[in-house]
C-alpha cells in the first residue's frame, strides 16, 4: 500500500501522521509551496482524502482527484465534506463516531459547571492575588438545573444521560420524537428554549441546522438562560448570540466551537459570563489515538477490499 497517495490538507495529529507515513505515501498538502501545483502533479496516485472539523474535501478538490476512493474524515462531523458529490462519484466517506462521544458529553458538562459556578473567573481571582482582599462572589447551582438538548443523538445522549446525575430534568429537540427515551420532547427549539434553563447544541451540522440557535431562541432561552455549544459554530447566529451576551439578554455561554473558528468576537473576552474553549471536545490523547486508529482501520478496509469501519457513504 505504500504507493498508494492519501492527501492530508492540513496537520491533525502527529500519531496520526505517523501511522499513514508507515503505511501509505502521506502527501501534506499544507507543506506544498503551491496548492494547486502540487495536486496535479500527485492527482494520479491520490486515492484517498484524510479530512477533519477544519478542512475536509470540497466539490472543487473531489473533481480535482481522478482516481479519488474515499474520504476519510478525522471527525464525527462532515460538514467540511461534500456528501453530494461523494455519493454522485461513488466515492465513500467514513467518519469517526462513538470513539469520542464520551470526551465531548464530558465538556459539555464541564462548561455548565465551567459557566454556572465561575470555574474559570474563580482560578483567576486565585491567581490575581484578589482572595486576600475578600472572598469570591456566590455562584449559581448547577445540581438540579432543567437541560434542553439540541440532538439527541449519540453526544445529546451521553450529555443527557450525565446531566441526570446531576438530577437536571430533561428535554430535547431532534426531527422527530425518539420512542426509546422518556425525556420531554419539543417539537420546536424555541419551544425547548423556553421551557429549560441550560440549553445545549449537540446535533450535527447541515443547511437545516445552520443558525438554529437564533435570536428567537435566544430570547426565548433568555436573561437567566445559559447556551452551551458543542457542536458547530454555525449552529448558532454568533452576532445575535454576542449582542444578547452584551445586553444581558442572555445569561452565560460556555462554547467551544465558533463561527469563523479560530476568529473569535473580540467582544466576548471582555465578558465573565462566558467560557471559551478553542474546539478541543473530542481533544483528549486516548480518543485522538482512537479517532485516528479509526481512519486507518477505514482506510486499509477499503485498500483490502474489506467492509467499511464506519460508513457513512
Ligand atoms: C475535530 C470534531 O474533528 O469530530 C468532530 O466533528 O469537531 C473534532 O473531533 C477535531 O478538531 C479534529 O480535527
Amino acid at each position: 500500500m505504500e504507493s498508494i497517495g492519501v492527501l492530508m490538507p492540513i496537520p491533525m495529529n502527529g500519531y496520526l501522521e505517523q501511522e499513514l507515513d508507515k503505511r501509505f505515501n502521506l502527501l501534506r498538502l499544507w507543506k506544498a509551496p503551491e496548492k494547486s501545483g502540487f495536486i496535479s502533479t500527485h492527482k494520479n496516485s491520490i486515492r484517498a482524502v484524510v479530512g477533519n472539523s477544519k478542512a475536509g474535501a470540497d466539490a472543487q478538490l473531489i473533481e480535482a482527484l481522478p482516481k479519488l476512493e474515499i474520504v476519510s474524515s478525522f471527525s464525527v462531523g462532515l460538514d467540511k465534506i461534500d456528501l453530494a458529490k461523494c455519493k454522485e462519484k461513488g466515492i465513500r466517506v467514513t467518519n469517526t463516531p462513538d470513539v469520542l462521544t464520551d470526551d465531548v458529553a464530558d465538556l459539555a458538562i464541564g462548561l455548565m459547571l465551567a459557566v454556572l459556578r465561575k470555574l474559570c473567573e474563580s482560578d483567576r481571582y486565585v491567581r490575581g492575588g484578589k482572595w486576600k482582599k475578600g472572598d469570591f462572589r456566590l455562584t449559581s447551582k448547577f445540581t438540579g438545573k432543567s437541560v434542553g438538548i439540541i440532538g439527541l443523538g449519540r453526544i445529546g445522549m451521553a450529555t443527557a444521560k450525565r446531566a441526570e446525575a446531576f438530577n437536571c430534568p430533561i428535554s430535547y429537540y431532534s426531527r422527530t420524537q425518539k420512542s426509546e427515551v422518556n425525556y420531554k420532547y419539543y417539537p420546536s427549539v424555541v419551544e425547548l428554549a423556553s421551557n429549560c434553563q441550560i440549553l445545549v447544541v449537540a446535533c450535527a451540522l447541515t443547511e437545516e441546522t445552520r443558525h438554529i440557535v437564533n435570536r428567537e431562541v435566544i430570547d426565548a432561552l433568555g436573561p437567566k438562560g445559559v447556551l452551551i455549544n458543542v457542536g458547530r459554530g454555525p449552529h448558532v447566529d454568533e452576532p445575535e448570540l454576542v449582542s444578547a451576551l452584551v445586553e444581558g439578554r442572555l445569561g452565560a455561554a460556555g462554547l467551544d466551537v465558533y463561527e469563523h473558528e479560530p476568529e473569535v468576537p473580540e467582544k466576548l473576552f471582555k465578558l465573565e459570563n462566558v467560557v471559551l474553549l478553542p474546539h478541543v471536545g473530542s481533544a483528549t490523547v486516548e480518543t485522538r489515538q482512537a479517532m485516528a486508529d479509526l481512519v486507518i482501520g477505514n482506510l486499509e478496509a477499503q485498500f483490502l477490499n474489506k467492509p467499511l469501519l464506519t460508513p457513512v457513504v
